[in-house]
């Protein structure tokens, strides 16, 4: 979800981290990468803008109850739950419930969606079909409703197909249960006679909540539709579906800015659980990949200690004994999968997937490795372009391992070297492609000492 803003902002959220020191240029650079990266989520400019402004002015401004980098961290958050993470409680009662939106939005997926989180959470929901327009509405919200064994109603007892007549009707029916929810009929675009539908429906029923219902993959259009469905009849929550694998997410969370709600839910998939409440505190803090910020600060503080800073690594020279002391460290430091989520890996422009496949070689492997390295003699750790096809067959047969995996290893080791040096040396930087900032890989490693 949002995995594109997702690395960016953790890559920004480093760079605060390991700042050496938070000056007007180095909060410059925060906010222009903080934009770039909201704006290709597809966030609206003029929220961008003011995010912008509002970062610099409390960055430089706010008296400090923490160290700069802690606060300037804090703002940004904060900041960011404001524009994306303004969120609705919705309260676990008996209500009447009306969805409306465009076709294909994800309403009649949504209805069913939330009914089975009311029933979940121990109410019994009912829902109402309002679309009279397509025969197959109706029967697509029975299959999902049987599907979760929530009761149905779309008035076809009743002798005249008047939504109104429908929608009263359906209220009457359920009137026992306690959460009613009412699928209304899309449009493929705004149109005046949905709206006046809508509005008449509204009045009817004077229903509890009316929640607009957005497609996340619509981006910067989700404004439009916001402001025009408020107008009509009030928007009371926001449920924004298709989360799941679009970059433009970031359209439909800001488009709660149009209206005095906020987000309620977020649909995930395509399945009847693929739903979430919205959680801003949570949401947002997964975006930053901050489980937990205090524990990241402190690492970035102490990789910046200048003891820790080992001149041979810097000198991109980085050893088969680096590498041991290294997987010494993660044993110690336990799974490297945390430390790896810490940092803004997807930014890296490896082939290998770094949420898999490294963890893979890190988890399972690094034992293998190690026993392999205990095999090898002093001349062959330091300077492992010794290690020939006898020798190769030599540490294999010591650590009971085939000549393979030790090639495996030594691959390993050379991966890691060239990471290392082009991460180090400011002429290698460049090489590989990362997208907006360097880690301090070197440090950090010699830090897990
Ligand atoms: N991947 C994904 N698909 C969704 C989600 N919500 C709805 N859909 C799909 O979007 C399509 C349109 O949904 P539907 O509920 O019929 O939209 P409606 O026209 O507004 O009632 C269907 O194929 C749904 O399965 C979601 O959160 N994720
Ligand atoms: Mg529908």
């Amino acid at each position: 979800m949002l995995e594109k803003l997702s690395s960016s902002l953790k890559g920004t959220i480093w760079k605060i981290a390991r700042a050496k020191r938070i000056d007007k240029r180095m909060l410059d650079e925060i906010v222009r990468d903080i934009q770039r990266a909201l704006i290709q989520a597809d966030v609206k400019i003029s929220l961008v803008k003011e995010l912008s402004s509002r970062i610099r002015e409390r960055s430089l401004k706010e008296k400090l109850a923490l160290n700069p980098r802690e606060h300037v961290i804090k703002v940004v958050y904060e900041e960011l739950i404001n524009i994306l993470g303004r969120g609705v409680e919705v309260p676990l009662a008996a209500q009447k419930i009306m969805m409306v939106g465009l076709h294909g939005s994800g309403k009649t997926s949504s209805c069913a969606k939330l009914a089975r989180y009311f029933q979940k959470k121990g109410l019994k929901p009912a829902v109402i079909c309002a679309d009279v327009y397509r025969p197959a509405a109706s029967d697509q919200l029975r299959q999902l409703c049987d599907k979760i064994g929530v009761p149905f109603y779309d008035g076809a007892n009743l002798p005249d197909r008047n939504v109104i007549g429908i929608v009263k009707a359906g209220v009457k029916e359920f009137e026992k249960y306690d959460v009613e929810i009412i699928d209304t009929a899309g449009r493929h675009a705004l149109e005046e006679d949905m709206i006046e539908e809508i509005r008449d429906i509204k009045e009817s029923i004077k229903p509890d909540q009316r929640f607009l219902i957005l497609d996340a993959s619509i981006g910067q259009q989700a404004s439009v539709q916001a402001k025009a469905f408020d107008d009509a009849i009030g928007i009371t929550g926001i449920i924004i579906t298709k989360m799941d694998g679009t970059a433009k997410g970031g359209g439909a969370l800001s488009a709660v800015s149009e209206t005095n709600s906020g987000v309620a839910f977020i649909g995930t998939g395509e399945k009847i659980d693929d739903f979430e409440k919205f959680e801003p505190d949570g949401f947002i803090s997964r975006l930053l990949g901050m489980g937990d910020i205090k524990s990241l600060i402190e690492m970035a503080e102490e990789s910046l200690k200048p003891e820790d800073v080992d001149v041979d690594i810097l000198k991109g020279k980085f050893t088969l004994k680096d590498l041991y002391k290294q997987l010494e460290a993660v044993k110690k430091m336990g799974p490297m999968k945390k430390i790896m989520q810490m940092l803004p890996l997807g930014g890296l422009g490896f082939d290998i997937d770094f949420d898999d496949t490294m963890y893979q070689v890190t988890e399972d492997k690094l034992k293998k490795f190690k026993v392999m390295m205990d095999s090898m003699t002093e001349e062959e750790l330091t300077e492992p372009k010794v290690i020939d096809g006898s020798r190769l067959k030599r540490i294999a047969r010591g650590s009971g391992t085939t000549t393979a995996e030790v090639n495996e290893l030594i691959k390993y080791h050379r991966m890691m070297q060239k990471m290392m040096k082009s991460m180090t040396s400011r002429r290698g930087a460049g090489k590989i492609p990362m997208k907006g900032m360097k880690i301090p890989m070197g440090k950090m490693l010699k830090r897990m000492k």
